[in-house]
């Protein structure tokens, strides 16, 4: 799948020291990268409706993780996935009189004009999970083999005889390990998160479906022996990140709605075809961002759009900074006021780099980049560049470079074009 446009990423004197996030399970601080290189995949849009600042904050935050990679010397391999094809596409489709694919495609379209706006980094594979499906049957055939996945007769299904696939997680020792929830906490949000725990013929109420026979009126691919279908969700980003990184990935990404079912199920299905005995080395999860109380959700409609700020005008890189001024690990609300602050250090940032020299820039870099590798502490590295402006606002200095290489340092490593 065709990505976005990579934004020009300046050098900047100097490097990043190591760069360390909080691994979600483990709750310590890790080493994003061992191995002198790092592989990070991020769970990517359901392209059913448009980028909502949750999302959104989502893809900042991994750009700001890829850009820390980057500038402390470590070569990055980024994949992203796109769930073109699921249950939320084709509801959607549907109540809406479009076609699946032709909505996807333009959500899709639109997806990359606001990660384009946002200055995000695109990933280095970019892939959709309909043009994947051929990798994912012999994955699913293996678990049928192994003992790990097994079939339920699909009675309402477009031929007779055929069957759904469904993984076994009893047969999992690690099920759980991701999460960290008991069969209650999994199956309070099961459901809701696009699991079937009432249906009937499963062996464990948790189990994910890999593979659905075809059903009329639905799309269908090739199956091999599993029959024509589709494939589950969990499997697709199991099978992207496995054959386009190998095992483990350094980082799984995705906001904190993702930890179960979706990381959960992927890494026990990962370990299971791949009898590799951990999936990611470490897992980050942005907090989810809200409006009016509520996680803000394609299925609850409460949403700010990225595309509808930038039609009303708002410069791209307000919207940017605004998302900035927030920890990614916590949850929180927009509000209105969070983008006029964002207008208003932006504003006084650009004022501050226009003037023919300001207080010498380097200590704010590197208290820039030591917030960045200190699990992306973005709101610290603002502060940091606050302090730096308002002396330059307000006692001028006598250091002609400052200005230029301190914008050049924000666009690098936070993105922020001055
Ligand atoms: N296609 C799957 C992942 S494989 C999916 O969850 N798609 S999504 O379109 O629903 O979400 C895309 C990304 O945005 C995911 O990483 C998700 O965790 C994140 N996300 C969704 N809603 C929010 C929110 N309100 N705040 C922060 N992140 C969010
Ligand atoms: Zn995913």
């Amino acid at each position: 799948m065709k990505s976005w446009p990579a934004p020009f990423v300046p050098q900047v004197p100097g490097r990043s020291p190591e760069v360390r996030v909080r691994d979600t399970v483990s709750g310590e601080l890790v080493p994003a990268a061992v191995s002198g290189s790092a592989s990070v995949y991020v769970c990517g849009i359901t392209p059913y409706d448009a980028t909502h600042l949750g999302h959104a904050a989502t893809y900042v935050t991994f750009d700001l993780l890829v850009r820390a990679l980057r500038d402390s010397g470590v070569p990055v391999r980024y994949v992203q996935n796109i769930t073109d094809i699921d249950d939320p596409l084709l509801e959607r489709a549907e109540r809406d009189g479009i076609g699946w694919e032709e909505l996807a495609t333009r959500e899709i379209g639109l997806f990359r004009e606001d990660m384009t706006a946002l200055a995000v980094l695109p990933p280095d594979e970019y892939l959709g999970a309909v043009e994947s499906i051929p990798t994912f049957i012999a994955p699913i055939e293996q678990l049928l083999a192994s003992g790990d996945a097994y079939q339920v007769p699909a009675a309402d299904a477009s031929r007779n005889g055929a069957h759904d696939v469904y993984f076994d997680v009893s047969r999992d020792p690690k099920f759980g390990s991701v999460s960290q929830l008991d069969e209650l906490g999994m199956l309070d949000v099961f459901a809701e998160r696009g699991g079937d725990p009432e249906r009937e013929g499963k062996r464990n109420r948790l189990d994910p479906l890999l593979w659905r026979a075809h059903r009329e009126g639905e799309p269908e691919w090739d199956g091999g022996q599993l029959g024509p279908g589709r494939p589950g969700w969990h499997i697709e980003c199991a099978c992207i990140a496995c054959s386009r990184l190998g095992l483990p990935i350094d980082v799984q990404g995705g906001g904190t709605d993702l930890i179960f079912p979706h990381h959960e199920m992927s890494a026990a299905h990962a370990r299971a075809f791949s009898g590799t005995a951990t999936f990611a080395r470490a897992y980050v999860h942005q907090g989810m961002v809200g409006l009016d109380g509520e996680k803000m959700s394609k299925s609850r409609g409460n949403l700010v759009f990225v595309s509808q700020l930038r039609r009303d005008g708002v410069d791209p890189m307000a919207i940017r900074l605004a998302l900035l001024a927030r920890h990614h690990a916590s949850d929180w609300m927009w509000h209105d006021g969070d983008l006029t602050a964002a207008q208003q250090r932006l504003a006084t940032w650009r004022e501050a780099v226009s003037g023919n020299g300001g207080p010498g820039a380097d200590a704010t870099v590197e208290e820039v980049r030591s917030a960045l590798a200190d699990d992306l502490d973005s709101p610290r590295a603002l502060a940091a560049v606050d302090r730096w402006a308002t002396e330059s606002l307000t006692r001028g200095g006598d250091d002609p470079g400052a200005p230029g290489v301190l914008a050049r340092a924000l666009d690098a490593l936070l993105g922020v074009r001055l």
